[in-house]
């Protein structure tokens, strides 16, 4: 703790700088570990509140994982730093992931917005790979954010990459990954020609799923104002019904207390 009470918030890469070897690899996955959980729970919550309060719930799926180490060790190779787990730390950002698939490319900006604006989450990085695709023609919008991790006695802000993507996109992302896999990396040209063309469907029908949503929407709205306007005609039309009904009694009674009078005045005339 420190001097004024508080707990002590650091970041992961210091936190794991103070333990020996044999205890930081399980305290850092450990700590991504928690991180994720967190995430998770509040990509959930958001969902929640979405069914809750809007009928219309724009997550579609969520998955969360840890990368493998094979898979960290690659990417630090790649990047030509030599695999410790402070390297690990320092520059592999996805080593917890949260994939986020929506319907539409408008709840990807929308969620994003949302996650990014939580008080404890703190946006390190944004690539926008809709707006300007890959080179292999990957579309999706990735996050990297931090997230306090309260442990006993320290709060260690951890990294979580978050990608949000439509179902159209990740279709495509899951192919193309298959793909890669199955020429270890080396694609034909040739394929690597239809997969751009794919991409381009993908984005084609992303938009041509949205305009027929906001179609939709904007039906429906039209739609309610009308039946508003129906019902307000009902209402107008009892409120009418129920004036002519009053009136009607009231001169049925005018009419009878005539009628009595009049019969009245009669009697005393042939009396
Ligand atoms: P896996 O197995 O999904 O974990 P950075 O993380 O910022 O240091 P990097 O790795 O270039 O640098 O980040 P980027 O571009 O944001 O990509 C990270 C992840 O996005 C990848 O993780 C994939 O999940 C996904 N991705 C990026 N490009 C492609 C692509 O061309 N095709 C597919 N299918 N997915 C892609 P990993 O570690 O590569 O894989």
């Amino acid at each position: 703790m420190s001097g004024n009470g508080k707990i002590s918030e650091i970041e992961l890469f210091d936190y794991i700088s103070t333990l020996k070897e044999v205890d930081a690899w399980e305290s850092a996955m450990l700590l991504y570990n928690s991180a994720l959980k967190q995430m998770e729970t509040k990509v959930e919550i958001l969902s929640d509140e979405f069914k809750h309060a809007q009928k219309y719930n724009p997550i579609e799926y969520v998955k969360a994982r840890i990368k493998k180490p094979e898979s960290i060790v690659e990417k630090l190779r790649r990047y030509g730093y030599s695999d410790s787990i402070e390297n690990m730390i320092r520059y592999v950002n996805d080593i917890a992931g949260l994939r986020i698939t929506c319907s539409f490319t408008s709840d990807i900006y929308r969620l994003a917005e949302m996650i990014g604006s939580q008080d404890d989450i703190t946006v390190l990085s944004v690539k926008d790979y809709i707006e300007t695709p890959k080179s292999s023609g990957y579309r999706s919008f990735h996050m990297i954010v931090s997230v306090p991790v309260f442990l006993s006695d320290k709060v260690v802000d951890t990294k979580v990459e978050v990608q949000i993507r439509t179902i159209a996109m990740d279709f495509w992302a899951s192919l193309e990954h298959k793909i890669q896999y199955k020429f270890n990396g080396r694609v034909p040209d040739h394929i690597r020609m239809d997969l751009w063309e794919c991409s381009d469907i993908v984005n084609m029908l992303d938009n041509k799923m949205l305009s027929l949503n906001e179609a939709v929407n904007r039906a429906q709205a039209e739609n309610s104002d009308e039946h508003a306007n129906e019902n307000d005609n009902v209402d107008n039309d009892i409120r009418e019904r129920q004036e002519r009904i009053k009136l009607k009694a009231e001169l049925k009674s005018k009419s009878q207390e005539a009628e009595k009078s009049a019969s009245k005045e009669d009697g005393v005339k042939t009396a």
